[in-house]
């Protein structure tokens, strides 16, 4: 059987569409993840959330060994750990990058990205589309 493509979404994700909608939209991370369910063409998703750091670095392991890609939005993450850039090093299956925004259009503290540097590919700016787009090409990177 195929290996499930992991959606990892880090800190502060869960509040989507709550606040900040000029930003972030008005779409839940549950709307994303139905969205997400509808397009899975036939494989398996594990669409996941957390505010840890420690976790997210869990999944991205556990991701590389049992899964067979990740998308991640790693949220403010993507700006501060080391941790996690190491993790996605180490990682032996593609990694797409997904934000709602486009940081590099954004506050000077977001213009760092210990992620981009891991990543197969980033995909910023785009909504919920993102994810969609990152969807499409994961399940097409390991048909
Ligand atoms: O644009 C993205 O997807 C981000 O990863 C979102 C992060 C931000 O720190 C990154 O720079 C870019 C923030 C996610 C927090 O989302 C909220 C949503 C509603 C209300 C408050 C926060």
């Amino acid at each position: 059987m195929t290996k499930p493509i992991y959606v990892l979404n880090g800190p502060n994700l869960n509040l989507l569409g709550t606040r900040e909608p000029e930003i972030y939209g008005h779409d839940t991370l549950d709307d994303i993840r139905d969205a997400l369910l509808e397009r899975v063409d036939g494989r398996t998703l594990e669409f996941r959330q957390t505010n840890s750091e420690g976790e997210l670095v869990d999944w991205v392991q556990e991701a590389s060994r049992d899964g067979a890609a990740i998308i991640l939005n790693a949220g403010a993450y993507t700006h501060t750990s080391i941790a996690l850039h190491d993790a996605l090093r180490a990682c032996t299956v593609p990694v797409i990058e997904v934000h709602l925004s486009n940081p590099a259009a954004r506050e000077a503290f977001r213009q760092t990205n210990y992620v981009a540097p891991a990543a197969t590919a980033t995909i910023a700016g785009l909504g919920p589309r993102g994810y969609h787009v990152a969807l499409d090409a994961a399940i097409r990177m390991t048909a």
